[in-house]
């Protein structure tokens, strides 16, 4: 499958890794849209939100897990965490993320 989170998972492109483990990577954006601005992903493909299924979704909350620790290490009191399900929301990358945004005031939802 020719998917570059996944590439980026296997360690096939580089990232600027922030947290990994057997399950989940956290990396850093490379258009970042905040001062901090860091993508976590699941290391098994799954395209969207849209593909969470009750077999599946263990792997999410370990994922929320992981962004408060990535937050509390880095101190950041205040974030967004977002994912977009879709192109027409923005959805630019076909394998769930989630953003977490911080480090400035964050305005407007859309
Ligand atoms: P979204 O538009 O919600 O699908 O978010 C995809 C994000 O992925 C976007 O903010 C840019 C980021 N991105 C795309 N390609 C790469 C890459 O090769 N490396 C890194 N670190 N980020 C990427």
């Amino acid at each position: 499958m020719d998917c570059i989170f996944c590439k980026i998972a296997a360690g096939e492109i580089p990232s600027k890794k922030v947290y990994e483990d057997d399950l989940v990577l956290a990396f850093h954006d490379i258009q970042p849209a905040a001062p901090t601005h860091i993508l976590v992903i699941p290391k098994a493909h799954l395209s969207g939100c849209g593909d969470i299924t009750s077999e599946n979704s263990a792997v999410v909350a370990h994922i929320f897990e992981v962004i408060a620790k990535i937050t509390a290490e880095l101190g950041l009191a205040d974030y967004r965490v977002v994912t977009n399900k879709g192109e027409s929301a923005g959805q630019s990358v076909f394998h769930l993320h989630f953003h977490i945004l911080g480090g400035k005031t964050l305005k407007g939802m859309c």
